[in-house]
C-alpha cells in the first residue's frame, strides 16, 4: 500500500511508497505515477530493442569467480557504462527512444542521458537485489518504465531490512530520488507470469 499521495501538476497524482530524509540529510523518495505510459505497446518495443544494433544482450554475471548468464536480457543507449563485469560502449539514443526519455523527464522533472534496457522473457526471469549506485551514477533521479506483465518490485531498507512491494503493471512509472544510499531493490521471479515484460531505467551518468 501506498503511504500517501502527492500531485505533480495539477491532474497528475502520484502514489508515495518512500519519503525519507537520507543518511545524508537529502530528501529520499519512492514514487509511482500509475498508467502514465499505458498508451505504449510492449509488443513494438520487443520489436524495437531487437531491431537496434546488436538488439537484446544475455551478459555473463561473475558471482564468486563462476560466470552465469543473467536471468533477463538487457540493451543500453547513452554514454559508455559498466557495472559489475559488464560494459556497455556508448551508443547514441534512437529517435523513438529520445521521445520517450523526454516524455519521462517531464513527469520525473529531471533530465536523464541513459537508459537501461531490461526483458523479461516471463516469469523466470528476474533482477538480485542491488543499488544502482556506480559512482557516475547520479542517484538523485532514477526513472523506471514497465510495459508488459505485472512483476513486483522490492525495495529493502539495508538499515532496518523493512521490504516494500509495489506491483508495477503496464504503464507505470517509478521514480526514486536519493534511494540508493540507504535502499536495495529487486524483481523476483513469479513463475506463474507466462508474458514478458519490459523495464526502461533512465538514469544520469556524469
Ligand atoms: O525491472 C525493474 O523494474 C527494475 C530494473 C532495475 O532495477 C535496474 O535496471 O537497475
Amino acid at each position: 500500500m501506498a503511504d500517501g499521495s502527492f500531485t505533480l501538476f495539477p491532474g497528475k497524482e502520484c502514489e508515495i511508497y518512500i519519503d525519507e530524509i537520507s543518511p545524508q540529510g537529502l530528501p529520499s523518495r519512492c514514487w509511482v505515477k500509475r498508467q502514465a505510459f499505458s498508451d505504449l505497446s510492449v509488443e513494438s518495443w520487443w520489436h524495437l530493442v531487437s531491431e537496434a544494433g546488436k538488439g537484446w544482450r544475455q551478459n555473463d554475471i561473475q558471482i564468486f569467480g563462476q560466470l552465469y548468464k543473467e536471468p533477463r536480457l538487457t540493451a543500453w543507449w547513452g554514454p559508455a557504462y559498466q557495472y559489475a563485469s559488464v560494459k556497455w560502449p556508448h551508443r547514441a539514443m534512437s529517435a523513438e527512444m529520445k521521445e520517450l526519455t523526454a516524455r519521462v523527464e517531464a513527469l520525473a522533472n529531471f533530465s536523464y542521458n541513459g537508459v537501461l534496457v531490461n526483458g523479461y522473457r516471463d516469469g523466470q526471469d528476474s533482477m538480485g537485489w542491488h543499488r544502482d549506485n556506480e559512482p557516475e551514477i547520479d542517484t538523485a533521479s532514477i526513472a523506471s518504465l514497465s510495459l508488459g506483465a505485472t512483476r513486483t518490485f522490492k525495495v529493502r531498507d539495508r538499515r532496518n531490512k523493512k521490504v516494500t512491494n509495489i506491483e508495477l503493471e503496464h504503464g507505470d512509472l517509478l521514480v526514486m530520488e536519493h534511494l540508493q544510499e540507504a535502499h536495495d531493490h529487486s524483481v523476483p521471479k513469479r513463475t506463474k507470469v507466462a508474458t514478458p515484460r519490459m523495464n526502461f531505467t533512465f538514469r544520469r551518468l556524469v
